[in-house]
């Protein structure tokens, strides 16, 4: 009996770990600060035919309204009710985004704000998404409703009510998060709201919840909510299937506090595979891409059962969060594609690309003192829709990577490769690497300041393939370069260090 209940609770846990993706998918994109019925139309015309698993959206609920600064994206990150109106859209258009993603096999995954409400400066008034009154003083939000008995403040330890060190985990649970009212999740009624907002979710049909701030609330307490959750809902997804959890946790080590404590729960970001692959494509501290050849576990990151990863989030592309300097953002266009190529190429993780809008950098001392600007918005504070051009660009301040023919092409690199070994690995001892995925892809990168020049064994059968970095497959022709894969498997490449995009990926679809 003993041990059918501990099979059970660690098939409960393990399904969490699954972001039930279809039809052999495998890539999340984060359109940030998108508005519903930018990302319905994006699932249709564009998402779901390339290829991509999945959306995570940002927070849908009701938000507190800031001024100062003007309209901040992180003004989403302080939750007022859990009313589902937001800059996004409103209720009815979200149902109606989750649908219609649902439809072309799109999942939904929800940025979901339970830590925590708006900060203890919010103030008083209805300066809300949904216009509902709340009172940060007074910690009394009606619409949900909580009151001060729902909150933390007698139970954290500091003198000032926020988190001051890092390496004292009650602390970093019981207190404040930058100011940020802290929800006593310990209490059953808390609980139940937080229970009854993801179950909403659930049940309008998205797939699962990137849990915002999870760090900061003790596992225990998270575990009661996620196993109140219902299962999908089965108009989409197979009866039994449980939300997929993906927590964020950031852990680049030597804090009280470690992702592992959150493995039974779901997935974990792993905020080291982020900082750690800039440094390396920027060739900071030393670091060279041929050192990458055990990448993943190898390197100290997470179990792969575990781990979703990402180049960049929206926290570290702004020096919020944890990675500085060295993360790779659109910013840094050749880099990025070829760090976001690098990942898709790569088994370990699920993977997240990002997906941004720009804002005018101004950099003081190394911190960007724009770091707040929100999405592109009218003058009366409204998200400005996402246009899309014939060349498949976006306007109006909205970057799309995830359009970038080359994150795209490898989005499609990653199902065809998908369950292949890594194998046939090359390097020059410098920043010249090439690997395979069995015998359905082959990549090759130059990030060195000269050619490279060589003739490698891909894996593949032989044959002509299109690569699909430099152009792609367009009916019988290419609009990329050539390679010719031999009977015995080997081809040669030729990579100037100077081209727009020094490295080549072929797979079996992009055969001609
Ligand atoms: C805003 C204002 C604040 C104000 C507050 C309340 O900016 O001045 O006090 O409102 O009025 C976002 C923004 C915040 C914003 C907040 C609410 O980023 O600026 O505050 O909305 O509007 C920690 C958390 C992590 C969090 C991250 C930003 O652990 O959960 O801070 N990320 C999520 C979201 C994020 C959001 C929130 C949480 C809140 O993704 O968008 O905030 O909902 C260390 C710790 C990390 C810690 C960082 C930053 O990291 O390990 O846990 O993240 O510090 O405080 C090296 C170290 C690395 C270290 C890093 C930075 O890299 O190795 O460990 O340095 O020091």
């Amino acid at each position: 009996m003993k041990l059918l209940v501990l099979l059970a609770l660690f098939g409960l846990g393990l399904a969490q770990h699954d972001p039930h993706i279809k039809h052999g998918r495998t890539t999340i994109v984060h359109l940030f600060e998108w508005r519903w019925a930018d990302i319905a139309a994006e699932c249709e015309r564009f998402l779901g035919p390339k290829g991509f698993g999945g959306v995570q959206i940002s927070p849908p609920n009701e938000h507190i309204i800031l001024n100062s600064p003007w309209r901040p994206w992180w003004q989403r990150y302080q939750p007022i009710s859990y009313n589902l109106c937001s800059r996004s859209g409103s209720e009815d258009e979200l149902r109606d985004m989750i649908t219609r993603c649902n439809n072309v096999g799109v999942n939904i995954y929800v940025d979901v704000v339970i830590n925590h409400m708006c900060g203890v400066t919010g103030g008083e008034g209805t300066h809300s998404s949904c216009g509902s009154w709340f009172n940060a003083d007074k910690r009394d939000f009606p619409s949900v409703p909580y009151s001060s008995l729902d909150f933390n403040d007698n139970k954290c330890r500091t003198s000032s009510g926020d988190i001051e060190n890092y390496g004292d985990k009650y602390q970093v649970r019981d207190c404040r998060l930058v100011g940020l009212l802290d929800l006593a999740l310990e209490k059953d009624y808390v609980r139940g709201k937080v229970a009854d907002y993801l179950n909403k979710l659930i049940d309008i049909g998205v797939a699962g919840f990137r849990v915002d701030a999870s760090k900061h609330m003790w596992p225990g307490d998270v575990d009661v909510v996620y196993r109140r959750l219902n299962n999908l809902n089965t108009k989409w997804f197979p009866g039994g299937s449980r939300a997929f959890i993906f927590q964020e946790v950031i852990d680049l080590g030597g804090e009280g506090i470690s992702t592992g404590e959150y493995f039974h729960l779901g997935r974990v970001t792993e905020f080291k595979y982020s900082a750690k692959l800039g440094t390396i494509f920027r060739r900071w501290n030393g670091e060279k891409l041929c050192y990458t050849r055990n990448w993943g576990e190898g390197w100290g990151f997470m179990p792969n059962s575990n781990a979703v990863v990402f180049v960049d989030n929206h926290d570290n592309q702004r020096g919020h969060g944890a990675g500085g300097a060295s993360i790779v953002t659109f910013w840094d266009s050749r880099l990025h594609k070829m760090a976001v190529g690098y990942m898709l190429a790569h088994p370990y993780g699920v993977t997240r690309v990002m997906s941004s809008f720009r804002w005018n950098r101004h950099i003081v001392n190394g911190k960007d003192q724009n770091d707040w600007v929100g999405p592109p918005s009218y003058s009366d504070g409204s998200t400005k829709p996402v246009p899309v051009f014939p060349d498949q660009t976006c306007g109006d301040g909205w970057v799309c990577e995830h359009r970038w023919r080359q994150i795209t092409n490898m989005v499609i690199f990653r199902n065809v490769v998908n369950g292949q070994p890594h194998t046939n690995w090359w390097d020059n001892q410098s920043n010249q690497v090439a690997f395979g995925r069995g015998d359905r892809g082959f990549i090759v990168f130059n990030n060195d300041d000269w050619d490279l020049d060589v003739t490698l064994n891909t894996g593949l059968p032989g044959g002509t393939y299109c690569d699909v970095i430099s152009g792609q497959k367009e009916g019988s022709s290419c609009t990329g370069k050539q390679i010719h894969v031999g009977s015995d498997g080997r081809a040669h490449f030729k990579i100037s260090n100077s081209e727009e995009d020094p490295f080549v990926a072929i797979h079996a679809e992009s055969k001609l």
